[in-house]
């Protein structure tokens, strides 16, 4: 199954490492084609090179945009080579094969992503007759080699030299894997590109997702895992973060990590949320984020073991004592003093990161969730609400301190899993009930988690309306002062009856922050 090469076409943007792959091919007594751009490196560089018009017999035209679409060209790429037929119509038209393309493409993903790039700039950089060529080496790859990267240049020249000027099946079969990659990928930033540009939304065709790293393992051990980012998406949870210590962040720590950061960017004062199982198990803003840290600490400690936490300031030597103290799978700032990265570095175990992402902009405006063959899209829950959209429903207003911890409630209530309850006193947490099936069990189970020795005077916030009178009248005689909730229940009056009973202050959001 060895081919010889004897022809190649070498078409490439990406002018890196070109000169070398041709000498050596030119070496191997491989005949070079080539167009315009290339055939002029190639020729400065002393190598023998066919212009690609001299090979059809069809000038270069239209700036480039037919250089080398051409049926003599495709005949010589897709012929099958032992079918007599093909081979008398290579003889009738006087078409030679072609056996192997170096091809790769307008740089469409860079040109969009400067600033300003006009539209038209932009389609300029859609490559035609690139991918075609792709395809078709890539579709007669029982004959025909395709190369699509600088990379593999090297290893081609190799396999060449110890097969006598011939390569193997299986290598051509993997190249032909890699150039359909390409042209997909290649696709799919156009299709992107154009898909930001109509009112379509959710957009017809969602992303495509490439590998950006194994991952030891999945959530489980004997589960295998990687980590995937969106075609054409230069920002992404791994391309943000420069991880200082520690072991590669596992499938679980991302999965946090995804959760902690989200939160903690939704706070501008110091701020700490430590996740666990992809909760907040406790997040406080704070004077200093040291402050903060206590405090998000306080609230749960023990579920605090082993936390993902994101601190949205610098991490300095006092700070890093305090989270010395404690295990801590990951750690992520915004950045950290030398003496800080010191103290913290004593330990094996934590993954540092620091955020590299200073825009602060929301990663991605979808969110897909995989179901069985398929996944489901939604916009982001990025929706803040201001006070003045709230309505107080009960005789009683909050205080000034009240709506301070309301609204800091509210903030936490978005990023917990629903059944969510949060109970909040001071800006930071105090009690977090997450993924009941049931709202009573998530505020039995908040009103135990507070460390508190009173609720008294604490906040309830809670992620959709009450059905029923039953957890707000546990969270009230708990010592609850005031709650947030969306309202819009049948039974909102029983609701708003059992709080104004006890003087119980509650807003209304009229927005929920489900999150299943
Ligand atoms: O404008 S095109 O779509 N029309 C073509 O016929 C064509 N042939 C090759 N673009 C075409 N190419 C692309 O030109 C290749 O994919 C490659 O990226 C580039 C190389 O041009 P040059 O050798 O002139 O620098």
């Amino acid at each position: 199954d060895l081919v010889p090469v004897r022809r190649a076409l070498l078409s490439v943007s990406d002018k890196r490492g070109i000169v070398d792959f041709a000498r050596g091919l030119a070496e191997q007594g491989v005949e070079l084609i080539s167009t315009g751009g290339t055939a002029k490196e190639l020729e400065a560089a002393g190598l023998p090179v066919r212009a690609i018009d001299d090979f059809t017999g069809f000038p270069e035209i239209m700036d480039g945009r037919v250089k080398t679409l051409n049926p003599k060209l495709y005949a010589g790429l897709l012929a099958v080579r032992d079918n007599p037929e093909h081979q008398a119509a290579l003889e009738e038209h006087g078409i030679e094969v072609v056996d192997l393309v170096c091809v790769n493409l307008y740089p469409f993903e860079r040109t969009v992503a400067r600033m300003n790039v006009s539209d038209r700039d932009a389609i300029e950089n859609i490559d035609i007759g690139g991918p075609t060529m792709i395809r078709a080496a890539a579709k007669n790859h029982a004959y025909a080699a395709v190369v699509v990267k600088p990379e593999s240049y090297d290893a081609i020249l190799e396999e060449l030299a110890q097969n006598d000027g011939a390569l193997s099946f299986r290598t051509r079969q993997e190249l032909a894997a890699q150039a359909f990659h390409d042209t997909a990928r290649y696709d799919t930033a156009i299709a992107r590109w154009f898909a930001e540009r109509s009112d379509d939304h959710p957009p017809l065709l969602v992303r495509a997702y490439e590998k950006v790293t194994d991952l030891s393992y999945g959530e489980n051990p004997h589960q295998r895992a990687a980590y995937y980012s969106a075609v054409g998406e230069r920002r992404h949870l791994l391309s943000m973060v420069k991880q200082h210590h520690g072991k590669q962040l596992s499938f679980n720590n991302l999965l946090d990590l995804d959760s902690a950061t989200a939160l903690a960017r939704d706070f501008d004062e110091p701020s700490c949320t430590i996740v666990k199982h992809n909760n907040p198990c406790g997040a406080a803003t704070g004077a200093t984020a040291l402050d903060a840290y206590r405090a998000a600490f306080e609230c749960d400690p023990l579920s605090a073991f082993g936390g993902v936490i994101a601190i949205n300031r610098e991490v300095d030597a006092e700070l890093a004592q305090a989270l010395h103290q404690q295990f801590i799978e990951v750690l992520y700032a915004p950045g950290y003093t030398d003496e800080a990265l010191e103290i913290l570095t004593q330990k094996q175990n934590i993954r540092i990161l620091e955020d590299q992402e200073r825009r602060r902009v929301p990663l991605g405006e979808l969110q897909g969730r995989q179901v069985q063959g398929g996944i489901l899209v939604q916009d982001r829950d990025t929706i803040v609400l201001d006070r003045d959209t709230m309505e107080v429903v009960t005789e009683r207003q909050p205080t000034e301190q009240e709506w301070s911890d309301l609204l800091f409630a509210w903030r936490v209530c978005k990023h917990v899993k629903s059944n969510a309850i949060i109970l909040a006193q001071g800006d930071r947490t105090v009690g977090i009930g997450a993924g009941q099936m049931s709202r009573v069990d998530s505020v039995r189970l908040a009103l135990e988690k507070c460390r508190l020795d009173s609720v008294q005077g604490a906040v309830l916030a809670s992620d959709a309306f009450f059905p029923f009178a039953d957890g707000p009248a546990l969270a009230i005689e708990a010592g609850v002062r005031a709650v947030i909730q969306p309202g819009g229940s049948i039974r909102d009056d029983e609701v708003i009856a059992a709080a104004n009973a006890d003087g119980v202050a509650m807003v209304m959001t009229r927005r929920r922050h489900f999150r299943h």
